[in-house]
């Protein structure tokens, strides 16, 4: 099987990659506005940066065929989910979390799928929450709905799936074993960094105490579990920025 997209093929698969822009620039707008919203008006900020992609062609070509499909755009449709992807990194893992929370009450997308790889890691000891979305666009007097992926990790995280795929890369997907487990001691090590790095920001920001007990307890390495409800509430504080806001929505009133 030749990976790649024989030419009548590729021309359908641009304009599919057309749509997909489409809806992913309309998701990234929408995420973006939520980023640039804590940075003006809250406290804390989740988010620390946001980038996204379209999947090149070529890159399709090798999953389609990895897969062991036909190299076509409609199964390229059909069975590859990140054609269109959205990266969010997030300072601690607890704010993984929050922006799920926020992403399931976002009027218009529709989440259709997700998957939480900190509370499952996969045994290569990848760790994100990916959710699958879907973004109305509107076009030729028709909606479609657009589906991006959405992978939502800490720095450290991203530092170690960068890392790893370009070993997957290097290796063809076959990394040698020593590395394969020296991987997954570092993945190891990066989540419980994650949590002990969290415990000393809630010191310094003064919500906990618990720091030396915490840290010096072996168990601070537990995966850090979602927040919910009032917990959620409580571990973003919103008053200074609630002024700000009100604010900004009197002058917007004025004007
Ligand atoms: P690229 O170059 O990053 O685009 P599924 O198996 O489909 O039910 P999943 O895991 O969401 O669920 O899908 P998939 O296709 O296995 O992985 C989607 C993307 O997640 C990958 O895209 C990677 O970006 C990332 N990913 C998943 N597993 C791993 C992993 O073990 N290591 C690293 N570094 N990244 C991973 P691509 O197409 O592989 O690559």
């Amino acid at each position: 099987m030749s990976i790649r997209f024989s030419t009548e093929e590729f021309k359908k698969l641009k304009e599919l990659l057309l749509i997909y822009e489409w809806g992913y620039r309309t998701l990234l707008t929408k995420l973006r506005i939520i980023h640039e919203d804590f940075e003006n008006f809250h406290d804390d900020n989740p988010i620390d940066h946001i980038r996204g992609r379209i999947k090149a062609p070529e890159r399709i070509a090798e999953k389609l065929h990895r897969l062991g499909l036909e190299i076509t755009a409609n199964n390229a449709k059909k069975h590859i989910m990140d054609i269109a992807g959205i990266r969010i990194i997030c300072p601690f893992a607890r704010d993984i979390y929050h922006l799920v929370e926020l992403m399931h009450s976002m009027p218009d997308i529709k989440i259709q799928r997700e998957k939480n790889y900190i509370l499952n890691p996969k045994k290569s000891g990848y760790r994100s929450y990916h959710l699958i979305i879907e973004t109305p666009v509107f076009y030729s007097g028709r909606t479609t709905h657009v589906v991006t992926e959405v992978q939502i990790r800490t720095e450290a995280m991203n530092f170690w799936a960068t890392l790893e795929h370009e070993a997957r890369y290097k290796y063809q997907s076959d990394i040698p074993d020593h590395l394969c487990n020296e991987l997954v001691v570092c993945a190891d090590k990066i989540a419980e960094l994650d949590n002990r790095m969290f415990l000393i920001y809630e010191n310094i920001m003064g919500r906990s105490n618990e720091i030396t007990a915490e840290i010096l307890d072996d168990k601070s390495s537990r995966s850090v579990r979602p927040l919910r409800g009032r917990d959620l509430r409580r571990s973003y504080r919103f008053s200074r920025s609630q002024k700000r806001l009100k604010a900004l929505q009197s002058s917007i009133s004025d004007f």
